[in-house]
Formats: C-alpha cells, structure tokens, sequence
C-alpha cells in the first residue's frame, strides 16, 4: 500500500508538471453510469457514430466495461488540460456575417495531438518509477480508447457530470479536455466530485436543439456537435434553422454555465487560437477551396468535417443569418458540384428569399 502510494502522488507530480491541471485515480468498476451509456446506445442516441457501438464476439458493448475489453486494467488515472482561451463566448457573436466555431478546435494543434503527448510523459514517468516495469501494463487514450471517458472523470475527482452531460471542475469550469491512462497497478483511488448543479437549468433552456433531451441526457441526432462534425450527407430540415451561425460543434450549453463565468484562460502554446478561426467569415469557409483547406486545417480538429461539410454547415448559418447579402453567393452555390452543398444552398437561399418576402423592407433598413 506504501509503494501503491508513493507511485500514486508521483504520478499526479507527472501529470502536473505535464501541463495538466487536474490529475485523479479512478478504480476499474462497473459503475452504475455504464448502464446509462448500454441504455443511451440501446435508445438510438448516439446516431451515426458507429465506433461508439462496436462490440467483442460476446456482443457486449466494448466501452462499457473495462474489465471485459481490457481485464488487466486496475485503475485510471485521469488527467484533464485547461482549453479556455480569454476570447468571447458564441453567445456574444452576433454578426451575421461570421460563424462560429466550437472553442475547443481553435487550438495549433489537434487536442488528440496535444494531450496524447502529455499522456505519454506521465506514463514513462510511471514506467521509470515501477522496478518491475516489463510487468506492467499501460495505455493511454483521447477519446479513440474504449472507455466512457467522463464516468472515470468524474469517479477520479476532476469534476462533477453536469446537466449538460459535461465534466464541470467547480474552479476550471468545463473547458477541460480528458485524456486516460489505463494501468495494471492498483493505485489510490479518488474520491468523486459531487453534484454542484443544485436547480440551476440553463443549458437545458438554452440548447437550441432540445438535444438535452432530459437532465443528463443528451441525444446525438439533435446535437448541433454531433451534426456539425459527425454527421456526413445533408442534415435534416426541421434541424436547420435551429443551428445558427454554428459551423463546427457548439459550445452553448457550456458558454451559459455559471460554472464557466470566471473560468481561466491557458497559456499553453497548442491552445491558443489559429488566426482566423474565432468567429470566421461564413463567406470565406463556404467558398474555402481544397487547397486553402488542407493548409489552414493542418493538423486541426476541424478536419473531422471534412471540406464539404464545413461548407456545408457555413451555407446553413448563411440560410440563419437573415442577411441578404448572402443571396448572390447561395444562388451561386445551388451550382455546386458537390450535391450536399448544392441542396443546402437551394435551402439556404429560399430561407433568405421568404424572410425578405415576409418581413419586406422593414428588416432590411434595420439591418444595415
Ligand atoms: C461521442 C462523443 C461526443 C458526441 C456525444 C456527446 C455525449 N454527450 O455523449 C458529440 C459529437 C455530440 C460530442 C459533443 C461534444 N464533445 Co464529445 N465526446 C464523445 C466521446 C468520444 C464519447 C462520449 C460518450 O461516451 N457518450 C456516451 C454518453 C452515454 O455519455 P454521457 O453523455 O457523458 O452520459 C453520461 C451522463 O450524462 C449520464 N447519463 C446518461 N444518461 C443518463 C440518464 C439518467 C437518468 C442519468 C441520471 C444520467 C445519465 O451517464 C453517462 C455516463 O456517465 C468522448 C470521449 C470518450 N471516449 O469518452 C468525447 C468528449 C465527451 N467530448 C468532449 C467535448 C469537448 C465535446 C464538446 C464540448 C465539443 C464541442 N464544443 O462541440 C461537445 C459537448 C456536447 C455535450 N453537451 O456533451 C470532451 C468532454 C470534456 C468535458 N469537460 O466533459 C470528451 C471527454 C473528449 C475529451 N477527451 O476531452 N461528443
Ligand atoms: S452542444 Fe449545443 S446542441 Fe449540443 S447539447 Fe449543447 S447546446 Fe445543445
Ligand atoms: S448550466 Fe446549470 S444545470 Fe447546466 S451544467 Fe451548468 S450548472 Fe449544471
């Protein structure tokens, strides 16, 4: 138990001078919230996201349980990184002209990137501290792993679930990217933050979507992340006008949390905003040409999209905006040789032609 000790509070040591803020030990456990994610799968919620369906020969769900995907595994630890950077909140942006994408991806480098590195620091580290270290086993994901990562975040003390199924530190708030390393040790174990969501609800009013479906409970298919990155083809008209002006994930359960007010900002390097990506011209990524994408998107997060669907979330938002000047380009663009793009723009544009129909020169001359 000594020893057990000794490696527990070196490895929190590693993380932290790895750069993560918060560092927590879970144990392997079928905790109750893994039925919660076999029952989140089971109704459908996760969409099109096949991997977070994939199953062992037995049928069972991979991610949820550790100790059948991988039985050696005895404890977590959990390290979660600071993203916030001193820029506004998409709640703030209101010009019509511009999107706006999730705060998480405006980094340098690739979170999977930047926080897979630090992992890794912390597990040589480890490594180097266990005499008998060709015994031991270890692993380390960013979300790629099969593992719920939030369940063990929160068993691991980095913060509490919150209504809006994100992991809340009650003094970094939610802008927190976790990375895990699985470990054959037995380590000390955290205790669990506790709930600190009291009767607050505001993410839940405020989810354009309704895609908290209930306390807790998000459903992918309504999510504007989900539809923004994952989901590939043309997204579902009842869901358009409700996307807004986001063309890359959503950050706005997260932007109205109390929690995330006094939230502090990063010095890391890998986090600071690209140039151009902090509330873009819709414009410009709707019209984003294959070439200038591969370079602005080099090892981005915001390549998931894909090219086409990054213009085909901005030719949405432009359908949301109101603004008129947007007309001549979606009437452009119905040309597209990309079908997906072409029949969002068709959409885009006759959004934009019956609202200045509807509302007629009044919203104009209050626009500009
Ligand atoms: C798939 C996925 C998504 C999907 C689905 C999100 C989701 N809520 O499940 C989509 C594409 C929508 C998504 C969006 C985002 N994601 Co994501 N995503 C993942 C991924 C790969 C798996 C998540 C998962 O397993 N979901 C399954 C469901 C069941 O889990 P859950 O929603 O957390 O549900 C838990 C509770 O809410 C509760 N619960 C569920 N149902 C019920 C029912 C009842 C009655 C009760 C009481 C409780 C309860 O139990 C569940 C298990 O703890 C993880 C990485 C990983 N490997 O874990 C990253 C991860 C969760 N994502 C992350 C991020 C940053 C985001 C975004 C902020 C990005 C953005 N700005 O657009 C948004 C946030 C949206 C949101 N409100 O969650 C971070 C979250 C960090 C944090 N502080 O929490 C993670 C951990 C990645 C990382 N390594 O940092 N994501
Ligand atoms: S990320 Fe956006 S769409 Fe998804 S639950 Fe949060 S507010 Fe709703
Ligand atoms: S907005 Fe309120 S209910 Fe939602 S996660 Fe934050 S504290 Fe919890």
């Amino acid at each position: 138990m000594n020893q057990s000790r000794q490696i527990t509070s070196l490895v929190k040591q590693a993380a932290h001078a790895a750069g993560f803020e918060l560092a927590g030990i879970a144990p392997v456990h079928e905790f109750g919230e893994l039925d919660r994610f076999r029952e989140w799968i089971a109704a459908g919620r996760a969409g099109e996201m096949q991997y977070m369906e994939a199953r062992d020969e037995t049928g069972a769900l991979k991610r949820a349980s550790l100790r059948t995907t991988l039985p050696w595994a005895r404890s977590v630890i959990v390290c979660a990184i600071n993203y916030n950077t001193a820029q506004p909140y998409s709640t703030e942006a209101k010009d019509p002209q511009r999107g706006w994408i999730a705060r998480y991806a405006w980094g340098q480098k690739d979170y999977h990137d930047a926080v897979l590195a630090r992992l890794r620091m912390v597990e040589k580290q480890l490594r180097d501290a266990v005499s008998t270290s060709s015994e031991l086993q270890t692993r380390c994901y960013v979300d790629t792993g099969p593992v719920v990562e939030r369940v063990y975040a929160k068993y691991a003390g980095i913060g509490w679930t919150g209504k809006n199924t994100c992991i809340i530190n009650q003094k970094l708030g939610s802008w927190l990217f976790l990375g895990v390393i699985l470990t054959s040790l037995e380590l000390v174990p955290d205790l669990p933050a506790p709930d600190r969501c009291g009767t607050c609800t505001r993410c839940i009013d405020a989810c354009p979507t309704d895609a908290l479906v209930a306390p807790y409970q998000l459903d992918s298919n309504r999510c504007i992340s989900y539809l923004t990155i994952e989901k590939r083809g043309t997204i579902a008209e009842g869901l358009r006008p409700l996307m807004g002006h986001e063309v890359f994930g959503c950050d706005i359960c997260q932007d109205v949390c109390p929690w995330n007010r006094k939230a502090p900002a990063t010095d890391a390097a890998e986090f600071q905003p690209r140039e151009g990506l902090v509330n873009p011209a819709l414009e410009w990524l709707a019209e984003i040409s294959v070439e200038e994408f591969r370079e602005t998107f080099r090892g981005s997060a915001v390549r998931r999209a894909k090219r086409v669907g990054l213009r085909r979330n901005a030719v949405i938002a432009m359908g949301n905006s109101g603004d008129q000047r947007f007309a001549p380009l979606l009437e452009k663009l119905k040309a597209d040789e990309d079908p997906v793009v072409a029949e969002s723009a068709e959409w885009a544009a006759k959004k934009l032609s019956r609202e200045a129909t509807e509302c007629g020169s009044d919203t104009l001359v209050r626009r500009f």
